[in-house]
């Protein structure tokens, strides 16, 4: 097992549309692992193949408490949908932003698992919340797209400032 690097806003990488997954092979287990691990190394509640820069449709998924419950989706679709809830997101891929967006309240969700089999299952708050923030990823959107453009700008400007700012303090270290 091993932990990935996740990609970053604004990673043009972010932007691909993931291909259906058609073998569920050994490769695809050590991918699903992976992806597992590194969410939970990296405290997220979600995380899309998308970010790990793998554009495939595959995204694992633990919305519970004492993060000991892996979801696994592979080739998700929303079947159905209905209300509206809004949430205030984050995204690994955009580190220390949050904002809120408007997203449907229940779903219904087809996908395999990481075997093939077919599966369905119904989805809300949260869990809805992360399923839905999860497949626009595998389509290469992002939450930030739902803000205006102005408000997007100011993400992109926070984001290069928060990353001088770190570079600044490894090369102070590097001194000291
Ligand atoms: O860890 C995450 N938290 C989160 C909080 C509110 C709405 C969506 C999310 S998903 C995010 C992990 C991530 O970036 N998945 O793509
Ligand atoms: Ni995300």
């Amino acid at each position: 097992m091993a932990t990935l690097e996740i990609l970053e806003f604004p990673d043009p990488r972010l932007r691909t549309r993931a291909a259906p997954v058609e073998s569920f092979d050994q490769e695809l287990g050590e991918l699903v692992d992976d992806m597992l691990e590194t969410m939970h190394a990296a405290n997220g509640i979600g995380l899309a193949a998308t970010q790990i820069n793998r554009h495939v449709r595959l995204l694992v998924l633990d919305v519970s408490e004492e993060r000991n419950d892996p979801r696994v989706y592979v080739n998700p679709e929303i079947v159905s949908e209905e209300g509206s809830q809004v949430c205030e997101e984050g995204c690994l891929s955009v580190p220390g932003i949050y904002a809120s967006v408007k997203r449907a309240e229940n779903i219904r969700v087809r996908a395999q698992d990481r075997h093939g089999i077919v599966f369905e299952e119904e989805a809300e708050g949260i869990h809805a919340v992360c399923l839905q923030h999860e497949m626009d990823h595998l389509q290469g959107k992002l939450f930030v797209d739902y803000l205006s453009p102005l408000k997007r700008q100011m993400v992109k400007k926070k984001l290069d400032k928060q990353r001088r700012q770190s570079e600044q303090t490894v090369a102070a270290g590097s001194i000291l």
